[in-house]
């Protein structure tokens, strides 16, 4: 129809790693909408709502213009009557009720406060919340005791936690980790991954990966590269732990021989302020048992490390680059379209019983059968 011509008809494919998504976003009012709602049903333990409530967004988020009617939408793929019935509520009346109302509730409030504690997933709040705790307040007054993880994490760096690290802070602190990864071990190699390796200019943390281009010679080295940074006072808390990748759910059907070299260290950075001079330094706490913020030289932000064995590196570095719907997308299109089966660590061909070898996500993407999409344009 002539109405028709006039708008914009989009086409987009269905897995969201064969779309280009850049962060220029044009449709960020019902891409919230949809995250919130994504978010919701995740911390409430409903992932199938969730994920199809992040593919709806992702392919809004894969548009070039606005949506402004409802028939620009027909015949495109992962929007399903509960996500239309949002937009199209978005786009008569200005907002969704759904969405409004579930902001507005107790329920999701205090799931964001407690699942705002480093170290605290949706398991744990649901049972804080059952309990009757809302509220930090709630929380430290009910006795509960809490891991090392939590302690941090409510009582000395809930807020520098809850805010946005910027890429100057990611940075700095590259620098610190390439310092201490070349004095424990000349010629490893550290690269940013995770939101800022994708062109985001803020993230929740920082994350890195190292490796070493002789395989083998990465062993044993996040022990060292922790004590180094320990010594140093750059760390206010870390965790290092092997193989927790393998753990979740969407893992592949098996691991190679040489898994377990594969280490992560969840941590909490020290970060030196810009400004160190000049402001005296208070001794009054807040409340929590915080420094306040405003009052001292520096902020703690949430860093994670991985330390791949160069034979993995492809694997990992777009295992570990996301976003996390791109990666979950990837594994999809693996196993369904390519009956293979794809994690951070290895490629596996089911038809041919053989592993893929890569040493470049270029390499990756071709053995899938996919066009390269570069990490800025992963943001799904
Ligand atoms: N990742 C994963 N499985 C895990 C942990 C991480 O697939 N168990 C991947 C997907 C993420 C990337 O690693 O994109 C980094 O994880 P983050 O949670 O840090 O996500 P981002 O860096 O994308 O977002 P943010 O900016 O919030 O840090
Ligand atoms: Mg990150």
């Amino acid at each position: 129809t002539g109405q028709d011509k006039e708008m914009a008809v989009f086409s987009v494919p269905s897995y969201a790693c064969q779309r280009r998504t850049t962060l220029d976003n044009q449709n960020t009012t019902l891409t919230d909408a949809l995250s919130l709602l994504a978010e919701n049903a995740e911390l409430s333990d409903e992932d199938g709502r969730g994920v199809a409530f992040r593919r709806a967004a992702a392919v809004l988020k894969a548009l070039p213009k606005p949506v402004t009617d409802m028939a620009q939408l027909r015949g495109l793929p992962c929007l399903g009557e509960h996500s239309l019935r949002v937009i199209r509520d978005i786009l008569e009346n200005g907002m969704s009720s759904e969405v409004e109302s579930t902001k507005q509730s107790e329920r999701y409030k205090a799931l964001k406060v407690l699942t705002g504690i480093f170290g605290v997933g949706a398991k744990t709040a649901d049972r804080w919340i059952r309990e009757g705790i809302h509220t930090l307040h709630q929380l430290r007054d009910s006795g509960h005791t809490l891991n090392r993880a939590q302690q941090a994490g409510v009582f000395l760096h809930y807020d520098d936690l809850n805010r946005p690290v910027s890429k100057a802070d990611a940075d700095i602190i590259g620098e610190t980790v390439g310092k201490a990864v070349d004095a424990v071990l000349p010629g490893a190699q550290v690269t940013l991954i995770g939101g800022f390796r994708r062109g985001k200019l803020t993230g929740h943390d920082v994350d890195f990966l190292i490796t070493h281009p002789e395989e083998g010679r990465e062993e044993g080295l996040m022990p060292k590269v922790v004590s180094w940074l320990e010594s140093r006072g750059f760390l206010l808390y870390q965790k290092t732990t092997r193989n927790s990748y393998l753990e979740c759910k969407d893992g592949p059907a098996r691991p190679p021989s040489n898994i377990d070299r594969f280490e992560r260290c969840l941590s909490i950075f020290k970060l030196a302020n810009e400004e160190t001079g000049g402001t005296t330094q208070l001794e009054t706490l807040t409340e929590n048992g915080t420094e306040p913020a405003g009052h001292r030289p520096w902020r703690a932000v949430r860093v994670d490390l991985v330390v791949s064995p160069v034979s993995q590196f492809a694997f990992a570095l777009l295992g570990w680059t996301g976003s996390k719907l791109f990666e979950r997308e990837l594994r999809r299109w693996a196993g369904y379209e390519k009956a293979m089966s794809l994690s951070s660590h290895a490629l596996y061909d089911n038809k041919q019983s053989r592993y893929l070898r890569a040493t470049s996500e270029e390499e990756i993407f071709a053995h899938l059968g996919l066009e390269y999409i570069p990490p800025s344009e992963r943001n799904a």
